[in-house]
């Protein structure tokens, strides 16, 4: 079979978000309701700011913003992961970034799965926060060994769906009717079950281990736990959630408010109380929280510099709340030491740029193709437009976390990271993300280069 007969990895991406977000805004009515607000406060935003409307467009942020989404899921074996990563593949997303969450005594390790080149992240960006059970941090053996049968048991893909990925792998692609066939089959794994598999009894214990756990290993897939739009004004979107009426978690996420967003800004309102029904002979009816609703502001992706800077000012604020002070004061506070213009931001090599060429200024006098970017930029031939960052927060996803959670059980011991077994458990390693950003902003230099020297060279002729 030749290979224009293949759906395009990005398309298969697109079919299945827009079906995703079809099924939970079936299941969960409150995310139809953050889609709505969102949508208004996107289209006022960019009505009542034309050069960021003008940026956005240029910088090709204007389509995707209608289809961005992030989702999250929750795996329980090394063996999910993996059919997972070969699922995702299927979609152009691959894993990037590993992210350890036991420091926030929560006993999961996770990657994203995303598109990781520019064109494709252009199209739809898509994004799946993936976590995996660390079942080694459940104190009580008697207990962890129970959990890990009942995992063991599980099928999450429906045999359908791993038909066909072994299909697409041996073909190289799926062609239309498989990829239709692929997306609904790949949906059933992402469904809400309102039937637990264990008996109330047993979903008590691993509840009180870690709720994380009982929502892990209690249910017959790792249901979607929630979907999030981006918003191009967070504050408004977090007084207009309780304006309409949802439970918005009390804080936003991330750093402050600031001229030029760095990283990324979220909120959410918080997980329903849903009813289960448990087998066994009593018949049991109980209530289990997992699913939410989530909005993020998405704003320029940071070099490892600029990331340190960012950790240091963070750990700062924390440290000024515990102490008392409220948190938009100590964060306000302690990101005064981040500069907020995009000239220092590059020179401090704090953030990553796209590079753009100012065609007039090189008309009225070219410059040395050769130049330092930072030369180019001072005598105006360069322009810069932040890189989107396309990852998330380990700290806010632990605040994410833990808000939608519920308190109780959460001493799980201080273990550390093991990537290494998360790459094994995968079936492969992680992209590194800031080797994702470092490559996009040296690709737009090069092309830009290669256009100054054309001009120098049609300039001498
Ligand atoms: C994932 C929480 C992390 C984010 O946006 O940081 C996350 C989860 O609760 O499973 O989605
Ligand atoms: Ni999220």
């Amino acid at each position: 079979m030749s290979t224009h007969a293949f759906v395009h990895p990005d398309d298969i991406r697109t079919l299945f978000s827009r079906a995703l977000s079809a099924m939970y805004r079936a299941e969960v009515p409150q995310y139809g309701t953050l889609l709505e607000l969102v949508a208004d406060i996107n289209a006022r935003v960019l009505h009542e700011d034309q050069a960021l409307a003008a940026r956005m467009r240029s910088a090709q942020q204007l389509d995707r913003l209608d289809v961005e989404r992030h989702g999250a899921i929750r795996l329980g074996t090394a063996s999910e992961l993996s059919t997972l990563r070969r699922l995702f593949a299927l979609m152009g997303m691959k894993p990037v970034g590993y992210y350890d969450l036991s420091m926030a005594g929560v006993p999961v390790h996770a990657t994203a799965f995303r598109p990781v080149d520019e064109r494709s992240l252009e199209r739809n960006p898509f994004r799946v926060f993936t976590s995996l059970l660390r079942l080694e941090l459940i104190e009580d053996a008697a207990l962890r060994q129970r959990a890990a049968e009942i995992l063991l048991r599980r099928r999450i893909f429906t045999p359908e769906c791993l038909a066909l990925i072994d299909q697409a792998e041996r073909q190289g692609g799926l062609t239309g009717a498989q990829a239709q066939a692929f997306v609904a089959q790949a949906l059933e794994t992402f469904r809400w079950h309102s039937e637990a598999t264990v008996d109330i009894g047993t979903y008590r214990q691993l509840r009180a281990s870690h709720p994380l756990v009982a929502d892990v290993v209690c249910f017959k897939g790792p249901h979607i736990n929630h979907l999030t739009p981006r918003v191009l004004d967070i504050d408004e979107a977090q007084a207009e959630m309780h304006r309409r009426g949802l439970r918005a978690k009390d804080s936003i996420e991330g750093p402050p408010r600031r001229r030029h967003l760095i990283l990324l800004r979220q909120t959410s309102f918080l997980a329903l109380e849903e009813g289960i029904r448990f087998p066994g002979e009593s018949g049991a009816d109980g209530t289990h929280t997992a699913r939410f609703g989530e909005i993020e502001q998405r704003g320029c992706a940071l070099t490892p510099r600029g990331r340190a800077l960012y950790d240091e000012l963070l750990a700062r604020a924390l440290a000024a709340e515990r102490a008392a002070v409220p948190r938009a004061t100590a964060l306000a506070h302690a990101f005064e030491a981040f500069p907020d213009d995009l000239a220092t931001l590059h020179r401090e090599r704090l953030a990553y740029f796209r590079y753009t060429l100012d065609a007039e200024r090189i008309a009225a006098s070219p410059p040395d193709a050769e130049a330092s970017p930072d030369d180019l930029l001072a005598g105006g031939w360069l322009r810069l437009q932040p890189l989107v960052y396309e990852d998330f927060l380990p700290v806010s996803a632990a605040g994410i976390f833990r808000s939608n959670l519920g308190s109780e059980g959460t001493s799980i011991p201080a273990a550390g990271g093991n990537r290494a077994a998360f790459e094994a458990a995968l079936g492969t390693a992680v992209q590194d993300e800031f080797a994702l950003y470092e490559a996009a902003q040296a690709a737009s230099l090069a092309g830009c280069r290669s256009e100054l020297r054309c001009a120098a060279a049609s300039a001498e002729s």
